[in-house]
């Protein structure tokens, strides 16, 4: 289980709007950030990779998953 604290900060950073998901659009401008722009059709098949409840949006519970999962 990801300790969920460790990547809020992280998580806060690619929430631009602070609604406590990570959608599509933010993916993108975090990839624009790492230096690995996508186009939308691919920011959102990111968001759907790391979607584990289908809600089409991540949350900290779902990011913080993958990060554990990919260290
Ligand atoms: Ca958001
Ligand atoms: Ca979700």
């Amino acid at each position: 289980m990801a300790d969920l604290t460790e990547y809020a900060a992280t998580f806060d950073l690619v929430d631009s709007d602070d609604d406590g998901m990570i959608s599509a659009p933010e993916m993108a401008r975090l990839m624009e950030v790492l230096g690995r722009p996508i186009g939308p059709d691919a920011a959102q098949a990111a968001v759907a990779r790391l979607d584990a409840n289908g809600d089409g949006l991540i949350d900290l519970e779902e990011f913080a998953a993958y990060l554990a999962a990919n260290q």
